[in-house]
């Protein structure tokens, strides 16, 4: 198979020329945007002559080295970059290009859509701006003249601060922004357009005051207001729990309806999907307030992990995002519930990173080989890679940790750094060995680790037995012993605390492996104990502990850490949804409808707590636990195991319903898991009145789910209402083409509704937010539509990729991740994903991107 070529990590090598210092002009026009490019070219690798430079999609007009015309036989211009031949060590070198913006669907470089014009540079974007050195490693000081009409475009922005703006003829003005601070071109941003302004400000610990100013789209400034709020808290957080302040006079956020993902950290101008920005209690839920104050932060964090110090290579890119991961989800855990947050990163590992490792696309936190940057934006570099930044937390304690972080920053700051840097900064501050857990970086897949005990009453000696596995994934072989930190609680027979003594001594709380097998041995202890182990879920493995029933819910009941108690729930949850599915007169087990009765009856249990305790384990998450079964009878098995719960426990539900019908967060959320029982067990009248009496779209899409999922007759005339107040709003009508591309119906059925959605005055192709809320949501979360055995479900993803693949290939390539999953399923269907994906593998123009996901798949 031939095609495009992968890039190594151990290739890497410096540039023989460096930028220090580039001017750029634009002059905005639709369809014939002028660039001009001025450079400050240093040769570093003495006799180097030739310099090449990034470039796609681009016309090029001149070239002018120190102010001269550059003789035609001294470049060559290819697909992707242009050659130059220049024996200096020191010059100025000026490009002038033309680009297309208007028609960049692909939605990298510089594209306008609804007639704003907006970057995204990140991996390697800029090359369609201009002919560049466009590696994170170069790092130059940016100067951006902006002109455009003042009528279409009255805003003008760019990095750093405004240094001059003024009239020009024909109705033309312009802007000049500053950016002192070095930076790689991934971080350029450039946004034109007409926006509404919400403006505050922050004093920084220091007393500096910084401007912070949000651009929306006309009409949605009240819809910022929460977006502004949690910057301020973010900026705040960061000086107080990290150090790090804040250093432009200005930070400005721009929100714009079609972009390729969440958001984007672009010095001092962050841009951001408006669906990460723009929330109100009547058309936001509370989980994308939470959202949105996370992406707000994440991206905030970034002006030091990712900007101040950024990236050798793309190899690296864990270095920032696992890093910045990490502090966004401390940053939420601080400002808000700490265990709830917790248990939502261990849903994303278990979930979808899990399967990431199972999957034709597994690779370590810090890839070895890439063809498409763009596809290693994922969930193994993001969560894994914070999971791994989180075990090293564990390791050398927050106090470490933090010695750790001045390190880092004072050695590399302006730097462009590798994943090693940060664990030797890490090393030499704290003092802890973390040879062997570097291993995590170059390691792909999931360790699975298998506990056993024993108990010798004679004694008084309690034995755990620990031995660590990780099979082989797509990339690579050989799999060695990985450090895993360990965290657990012994618990006596009434569920009370044991202060455990190992032979060593005392036991703080943490068990470190570093070997294949290692034993583990308390002693002093009257009666059997029963084990909590991997609290907190402190390394992202496979636990394997066959615990008894009983042991299960005293640990659920009683264990001193609530992901643990959570994590105890889905143990008793996922062997009850085993059992149906092996035969479906199953009968739940007493001991765990008495355990779920005190979840719905306890009063002290925080709401949204609760909320987490009942709800079920994801399919995609009972699948990976035993690849191969039928996905759809999984589905139902799940559904039916809910169904049973609410039967079994219908008096205590009701009283539970009683409790948490409250306006507010927490409540809500209890409600809404609460509310998807009655729905499948066919309560039309408590959806239908939720639905009535809502009050915010929180409540609102708790009753819309509920109607769905249970099919209750009502779902037609609530899904018409909600289409009838929303048809004009595009990001709350996202909400609404989710919602029936999951709905549980035949396949036909939901295909029909998905076509005609398609024609939905709301619906673009071009628009990645709409087609991931319609054909996205259709095949991640409908697994019995798009899995159904007649293969229709996959043929309709199959042709839409196929179309997407010339509009966007960055959206086309997130789609097609649970196709390329495909080994995880049953044969009939294995076969049938297989034959989408060698029908787009002959494509002749098919994309770098789908072609990277869809040749590994079918190797
Ligand atoms: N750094 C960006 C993601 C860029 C994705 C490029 N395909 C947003 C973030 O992680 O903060
Ligand atoms: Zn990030």
């Amino acid at each position: 198979m031939t095609g495009p070529q992968a890039k190594h990590r151990l290739d890497y090598t410096p540039s023989p020329f460096t930028i220090s210092e580039l001017s750029l002009n634009f002059r905005l026009e639709p369809t014939k945007t002028r660039v001009g490019a001025n450079s400050q070219v240093t040769r570093v690798v003495a006799g180097a002559t030739t310099l090449t430079l990034d470039g796609e999609s681009q016309k090029l007009i001149r070239i002018l080295i120190d102010g001269q015309p550059l003789a035609e036989t001294h470049y060559s211009v290819s697909e992707n970059a242009l050659e130059l031949t220049v024996d200096k060590d020191q010059f100025e070198l000026y490009i002038e290009t033309e680009i297309d913006p208007e028609n960049n669907t692909a939605l990298e470089g510089l594209y306008r859509s609804e007639g704003t014009f907006c970057t995204q540079c990140e991996a390697e974007g800029f090359r369609r701006i201009t002919y560049f050195l466009d590696r994170p490693d170069v790092l130059a000081v940016y100067t951006t003249r902006i002109e455009a009409p003042k009528a279409d475009y009255p805003f003008l922005l760019a990095n750093g601060n405004k240094i001059d703006s003024g009239e020009l003829d024909d109705g033309w003005h312009f802007a000049t922004w500053h950016d002192p601070y070095p930076k790689p071109s991934y971080l350029f941003a450039l946004v034109a357009g007409q926006f509404d302004l919400l403006e505050d400000e922050f004093v920084t610990k220091s007393g500096r005051k910084v401007a912070l100013e949000l651009f929306v789209d006309p009409g949605q400034a009240s819809r910022g207001v929460h977006a502004m709020e949690s910057l301020k808290r973010a900026m705040r957080w960061d000086e107080e729990r990290f150090n790090l302040e804040y250093d432009l006079n200005i930070y400005m956020v721009v929100a714009v309806d079609f972009f390729n993902m969440g958001a984007m950290e672009n010095k001092g101008l962050n841009i951001f999907n408006s669906k990460c920005v723009l929330a109100d209690e009547d058309s936001a839920t509370d989980k994308e307030f939470h959202r949105i104050e996370s992406i707000i932060g994440h991206e905030y964090f970034h002006n030091w992990t990712g900007n101040r110090i950024t990236c050798r290579d793309w190899f690296q890119l864990s270095l920032k995002e696992g890093l910045t991961v990490f502090r966004d989800q401390e940053f939420s855990s601080d400002l808000g519930s700490r265990a709830v947050n917790r248990i939502d990163a261990v849903k994303t590992i278990r979930g979808v990173q899990f399967a990431e490792d199972a999957g034709p696309m597994a690779h370590p936190i810090r890839p070895e080989q890439v063809i498409e940057m763009n596809n290693f934006y994922t969930v193994t570099v993001y969560d894994k890679g914070s999971e791994v930044i989180r075990m090293m937390h564990t390791l050398l304690g927050e106090e470490g940790f933090q010695k750790g972080m001045a390190c880092y920053v004072s050695r590399h700051d302006g730097q462009a750094a590798t994943c090693d840097d940060f664990v030797q900064a890490m090393e030499d501050a704290s003092g802890v060995d973390l040879t062997q857990f570097r291993l995590w970086y170059s390691q792909s897949g999931t360790p699975e680790l298998s506990v056993s005990e024993s108990f010798d009453v004679a004694s008084g000696e309690y034995r755990l037995q620990f031995s660590q596995q990780t099979a082989a994934t797509a990339d690579q072989t050989e799999k060695q012993p990985l450090h895993l930190p360990i965290k657990m609680e012994l618990l006596d027979a009434q569920g009370k605390l044991l202060d455990a003594k190992t032979k060593a001594g005392d036991f703080d709380g943490l068990f470190s492996l570093t070997a294949a097998e290692a034993e583990l041995v308390f002693t002093g202890l009257k009666e059997k104990p029963v084990a909590s182990l991997l609290q907190e879920f402190s390394a992202p493995v496979k636990l394997h502990f066959a615990q008894p029933t009983a042991e299960l819910c005293l640990v659920m009941a009683n264990a001193s850490n609530a992901v643990a108690r959570w994590d105890a729930a889905q143990s008793l949850l996922m062997a009850a949804i085993e059992a149906e599915f092996d035969d479906a007169a199953a009968e739940l087990s007493p001991e765990l409808v008495s355990a779920f009765a005190k979840v719905l009856l306890d009063e002290q249990l925080d709401p949204a707590l609760m909320a987490e305790l009942i709800t079920l384990p994801s399919v995609s998450s009972l699948l990976d636990a035993k690849p191969g079964r039928d996905i759809t009878k999984l589905f139902q098995a799940r559904q039916q195991v809910q169904r049973k719960l609410k039967h079994a426990l219908s008096t205590e539900c009701d009283v539970a319903w009683q409790r948490v019908n409250v306006q507010d967060a927490a409540n809500r959320a209890a409600k809404g898991a609460l509310l998807l029982w009655y729905g499948l067990a066919g309560d039309e009248a408590k959806v239908q009145a939720q639905f009535d009496n809502a009050t915010n779209m929180t409540d609102t899409l708790a009753a819309l789910t509920a109607a769905n999922q249970g099919l209750l007759s009502c779902r037609e005339s609530m899904m018409s209402a909600f289409e009838a107040k929303w048809r004009h709003d595009p990001l709350v009508m996202d909400k609404w083409f989710t919602q029936l591309a999951i709905t549980p119906e035949s396949v036909e059925t939901v295909l029909a509704k998905i076509n005609q959605a398609m024609e939905h005055e709301q619906f673009a192709i071009s628009n990645p937010n709409r087609v991931r809320a319609l054909v996205g949501a259709f095949a991640e979360a409908n697994p019995m539509a798009f899995h159904d055995d007649s293969g229709l479900g996959y043929a309709f993803l199959g042709e839409q990729l196929m179309q997407l693949n010339g509009i966007n290939p960055q959206c086309a390539a997130r789609i097609i991740t649970p196709l390329i999953g495909f080994k995880r399923h049953s044969d009939e269907r294995q076969s049938l994903m297989r034959a989408q994906l060698e029908q787009l593998l002959a494509m002749d123009d098919l994309s770098k991107d789908l072609f990277e996901k869809v040749s590994k798949s079918l190797k």
